[in-house]
């Protein structure tokens, strides 16, 4: 009977080394888990790099600091994985263990956010075009001052940025600024990094609505930020949204951001989609196919205001 039992052992053991052979490995270098976009990010690629599609995901978050990605990947290297995914926490820093993967021979494919290296290094990125998103939310904050017959005031900005030196936060305040730069009667007031993070979000924004009593427009570089501020504009006994005394808008369109809106406490939400864990595995197919892929591959994305019928909206979005 032992003997019965061990040779049953040892046959799943071996069709468990045959099976987990037969999966392609995916080491992803996720940046953390500062925000819901990142939290529907993580849970895309989890739910996409599974066993049964093929695949054995090796998961890693930094916890939004360079040092730990760059970590991750030398453990990635060293563990033979056959695909390197990458989301970066910023844009420099990357060239030397970039070229540890390249010298390795595993192909890296950069997601969401940009990486600031030499092409050969990388074999796709994907994500969203972060300038865009700050040129449609200039055009739209044009727009709606506009319909307000507000387009000759004074108007007085701040910015919640992001983590400083993310491509999210590079492009956005880039697209924002390049509408701004348009209009003699914007004035930024000032600029300061909230992380990404409702807390920091909050904080900062406390501090600007200390220094700068006559705030018009906040631009929040994600929906956490905004949720922070909102928090900060009414514990400062002032109102934001389409009915209050302060425009405040963010980027990012998370269900969350749907729930603001629908309060009338957020103007509008620029979309950036989350959902690259498809994306990266149609890259892999290809890769696996020997078949070329598009270097730089953005993805579509739209926006959202309250003058929108937000209920169904949201009732459509996955994330
Ligand atoms: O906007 C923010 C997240 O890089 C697009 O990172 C991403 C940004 C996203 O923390 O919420």
């Amino acid at each position: 009977m032992k003997k019965v039992v061990a040779v049953l052992l040892a046959l799943m053991m071996v069709a468990g080394m045959v099976y987990a052979e037969d999966l392609i490995t995916v080491g992803y270098a996720q940046v953390g888990a500062e925000s819901d976009w990142r939290m529907a990010n993580t849970k895309s690629f989890q739910d996409t790099f599974t066993p049964e599609n093929g695949y054995q995901l090796i998961f890693d978050d930094a916890q939004q600091k360079q040092e730990n990605q760059i970590r991750a990947i030398r453990n990635f290297i060293q563990r033979e994985v056959d695909y390197i995914v990458v989301a970066p926490v910023v844009e420099t820093g990357w060239e030397t263990v970039l070229q540890e993967a390249y010298d390795a021979g595993i192909p890296v494919i950069l997601s969401d956010r940009m990486m600031d290296v030499s092409d050969e290094l990388y074999v796709a990125w994907v994500g969203g075009n972060f300038v865009k998103e700050g040129e449609t939310a200039g055009h739209w904050l044009e727009d709606y001052l506009e319909k307000q017959g507000r387009a000759d005031e004074d108007i007085n900005i701040v910015t919640l940025q992001g983590t400083i030196g993310a491509s999210a936060q590079v492009g956005r305040t880039e697209g924002f600024g390049n509408i701004l730069a348009q209009h003699d009667n914007w004035h930024m007031l000032a600029m300061q990094t909230g992380e990404f993070t409702q807390a920091k979000g909050q904080e900062v924004m406390e501090s600007f609505l200390h220094s700068y009593p006559d705030i018009d427009v906040v631009v929040c570089e994600n929906d956490n930020m905004a949720f922070g501020a909102i928090d900060a504009i009414k514990a400062a006994g002032r109102t934001c949204g389409p009915d209050g005394d302060i425009i405040i808008f963010s980027f990012d369109a998370v269900r969350a951001a749907f729930d603001a809106m629908i309060a009338g406490d957020l103007n509008a939400a620029f979309e950036c989609n989350p959902l690259h864990g498809p994306r990266v595995a149609e890259i892999i197919q290809k890769l696996e196919n020997g078949e070329s892929v598009d270097k730089i591959q953005y993805v579509d994305e739209t926006y959202f205001d309250t003058t929108m019928d937000l209920e169904a909206i949201k009732a459509t979005r996955a994330y």
